[in-house]
């Protein structure tokens, strides 16, 4: 096996795969034949990975400990051995933009892994086939207002899809990272989104994780929002089993998504703020929040349009990250209102 890592990168790989710790790991597989060389195959081909690891079952996060610990450790910035704890209880929150002229939508996703499967990085297609089967079978039992259908990507024709994707309802093939980790085996196959009739809730199957659960809309009610998680979450963990731990909560493929697995954020218009960065990162600095690009990560801010979000997934519940992003919101709007 050759493992030879850019010497250029900044990635927390390249920063915690010592010596030492390759010596420990470089042999060593997980059950289903995960290794090493997989788990950091994206850091090889892409110097400027900022992370570089994924995992492609649950148990890559005890076999290969010694690097995805410290990784873990520094991104999350989590204290050693607390206990990840979990809250899906609903909250009653104002408003942050009751005069609607700030926050464009609203979006909540979570992601979950089932258990007994490989990663999708680390599947085979008979394997993701059964898993579709499994997933779509709970989904179409969801009651009320998550009543819906699902499309697999391979039943929709070209403009079918493409128009999906404007909606931002759809996913295509992963971006460099995922490509070389692995994700995009077999694509287009086996993939395909649940949505919810009124299209404000939705269900991801077999993209970076087995299901990425979103419930959106064009609106600002963030306790709304994360209700219809709370009951769609209810609902499904009622049908299907979740790969979890105690010390890293739901496990993902990619480590910066454990814990909670949850991005709680929202599309935001700020004019003044745009022209005064610094302002708007002070604030999202001291609430822990994340500022991406219009269309997402590693994207572009277009019109002043920010996608502001919850850094923070692991060492704090679910519902203290909605609580988190609302006083984070309620300071930006403030600041946008008093430029
Ligand atoms: C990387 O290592 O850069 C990619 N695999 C993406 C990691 C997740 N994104 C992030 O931390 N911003």
């Amino acid at each position: 096996m050759t493992i030879s890592l850019p010497a250029a990168s900044k990635s927390l790989v390249v920063k915690h795969l010592s010596k030492d710790v390759l010596k420990t790991l470089e042999q060593k597989s997980t059950t289903s034949g995960f290794t090493l060389e997989k788990a950091i195959q994206s850091c090889m081909a892409n110097p400027d990975s900022a992370i570089g690891i994924y995992a492609g079952d649950a148990e890559s996060y005890q076999t290969f400990a010694p690097l995805f610990d410290p990784i873990i450790q520094e991104y999350h910035n989590s204290p050693k051995g607390k206990k990840q704890y979990h809250d899906l209880q609903t909250v009653d929150l104002s408003d942050p933009d009751p005069g609607k002229r700030f926050i464009l939508s609203t979006r909540i996703r979570v992601a979950r892994n089932l258990q007994g499967f490989n990663f999708t990085n680390h599947i085979d297609l008979a394997s993701r086939k059964h898993l579709e089967e499994r997933v779509v079978e709970a989904l179409v039992r969801l009651p009320g207002e998550l009543k819906g259908e699902y499309h697999s990507f391979t039943s929709l024709n070209e403009e079918q899809r493409q128009k999906l994707c404007e909606q931002k309802l759809f996913f295509g093939k992963g971006d460099r990272f995922q490509d070389a980790a692995g994700f995009n085996t077999d694509f287009p196959q086996c993939r395909g989104i649940f949505y919810s009739h009124n299209k404000r809730f939705r269900v991801w199957v077999n993209e970076e994780d087995h299901l990425r659960i979103i419930s959106q809309e064009t609106s600002s009610n963030l306790s709304a929002v994360f209700a219809r998680l709370c009951r769609a979450l209810t609902s499904v963990e009622s049908h299907l089993h979740f790969e979890k731990n105690a010390q890293y909560g739901y496990l993902t493929s990619c480590p910066t998504n454990i814990g909670t697995t949850m991005r709680a954020g929202v599309h935001i218009q700020l004019e003044k703020l745009n022209k005064n960065r610094e302002i708007l990162t002070a604030i999202t600095d001291k609430h822990d929040l994340q500022i991406r690009g219009t269309l997402g990560e590693k994207t572009e801010i277009d019109d002043g349009i920010f996608d502001i979000s919850n850094r923070q997934r692991l060492g704090i519940s679910e519902s203290e990250i909605v609580k988190k992003l609302h006083r984070g919101l309620l300071d930006i709007i403030n600041a946008e209102k008093n430029l």
